[in-house]
């Protein structure tokens, strides 16, 4: 076997000099970094090859191929250089047994953790709500409660009420399992959420206008809410842009108005506004979609609060994302209270890995929700909620 030896600084250019000598099919014997070379002293490359393919390990050798030769002379195994074809599969074999061992060890200490962390929560003896005491079973069943509520993200405080007052209700032929309680906790959580049901439910005029954090789903949500009303439900519905910040955002809204065949207006001042609305004043359902601005600025929502300060009766849906830490949710809630929201929009729960979220905002703003936005398609990513099906989401994930 005939081993060359190459060094330069670019292992593109030792790449390039291996295809030129030994082909296309040469085989990479070892690779490393050398002190000398360059005028600065640059660490050098030094790769041994080869191009006789007999040093190939068997097919059932594990040997790693680096992302680094991928490239010019394509996919280069890396092999350990020895003297012979066995001794080198031998040590291949080696090499792959100790890989294997150390990531089944490595496997080993992850479960391990995972069964003492699961064996913790398992222990977790959940605090009952001031002045409440409950009877051994009952126990057993609240903290049966905490921990599938505490899993699925429902906030501690609310979670330890309802777990609580629930409890004792609970018929003492059910036995105390997860499976056998999740429908009770669904039917507890079914009764503390609310919701809205359609947003045009007579034929009686409306103004939406969709408010919210930068980037939370509105413009989409927007468009959604109009096909469904307008190519499902047969409401005239309007569009209008009161998004003056990004230029796209109008263009944006305005292909959905021409996507669903709706009219479209823009409206950037208090004006323009009361220009829009009276010129789609023959819809049944007019919706306002607004600029993304940060929630701390205060300047922007005020300006906003004016511009929807000028039409006569406007219904603000605050639209929250489901994938958004709860402390920022609750700023952003806070933030928006100038704009007077009475409903909610919780999108993206697609995105959400638990649920929990829902409940706790809607508890927190209270507000009941409107619309939950499960995907990015417009219009087939919307659902009208009854709370059951909120309860549901955040039990079951099932939407
Ligand atoms: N997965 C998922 N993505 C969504 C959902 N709703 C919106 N999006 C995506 O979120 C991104 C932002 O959506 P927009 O509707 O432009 O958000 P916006 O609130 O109008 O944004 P700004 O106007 O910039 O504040 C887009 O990529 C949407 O496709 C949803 O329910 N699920
Ligand atoms: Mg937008």
């Amino acid at each position: 076997m005939e081993v060359r030896v190459y060094r330069a600084k670019e292992m593109k250019d030792i790449l390039a000099q291996i295809k030129r000598d030994l082909g296309e099919n040469a085989i990479i014997l070892s690779t490393r970094k050398i002190g000398a070379g360059g005028l600065l002293g640059t660490p050098m490359l030094e790769v041994r090859a080869t191009d006789d393919n007999s040093v190939l390990p068997t097919s059932h050798s594990s040997v790693s191929h680096s992302s680094e030769f991928y490239g010019p002379v394509g996919v280069l195994p890396i092999f350990v250089k020895g003297e012979s074809e066995s001794a080198q599969n031998a040590s291949v074999e080696r090499r792959a047994g100790r890989t294997e061992r150390s990531l089944a060890g490595i496997g080993g200490n992850i479960r391990r953790r995972l069964e003492e962390s699961n064996r913790e929560a398992g222990r977790h003896e959940w605090s009952l709500p001031p002045h409440m005491t409950l009877e051994p079973r009952e126990r057993e069943i609240y903290e049966k409660f905490m921990e599938i509520l505490s899993k699925k993200g429902v906030r501690e405080t609310e979670a330890r009420l309802m777990a609580a007052a629930l409890a004792p209700d609970i018929p003492p032929n059910v036995p105390v399992t997860a499976k056998a309680l999740k429908r009770f906790i669904i039917q507890a959580l079914a009764a503390r959420v609310n919701t809205t049901g359609p947003i045009m439910r007579s034929g009686r005029r409306k103004i939406i206008a969709l408010v919210g954090p930068t980037g939370s789903g509105k413009t989409t949500t927007a468009a959604k809410i109009a096909a469904y009303e307008s190519l499902v439900k047969g409401w005239k519905v309007a569009l209008i842009s009161a998004d003056n910040f990004r230029v796209a955002a109008s263009e944006q809204l305005s292909k959905y108005a021409d996507l669903i065949g709706i009219p479209f207006a823009i409206a950037n001042t208090r004006k323009e506004m009361s220009l829009a609305v009276r010129k789609l004043a023959g819809s049944d359902l007019i919706i306002i979609d607004t600029a993304g601005r940060n929630y701390m600025d205060d300047r922007a929502i005020e300006r906003l609060g004016a511009l929807l300060g000028s039409i006569g009766s406007v219904e603000v849906h605050l639209v929250l994302p489901a994938v958004t830490r709860e402390a920022e949710l609750e700023a952003v809630i806070d933030a928006q209270q100038y704009l007077r929201p009475s409903r909610l929009i919780v999108t993206k729960v697609d995105e959400a890995l638990t649920h929990g979220v829902i409940f706790n905002v809607q508890q927190y703003s209270e507000l009941p929700i409107s619309v939950i936005g499960n995907g990015q398609r417009v219009p087939e990513d919307l659902l009208i909620p009854e709370p059951q099906d909120i309860a549901e989401l955040i039990i079951e994930r099932r939407i």
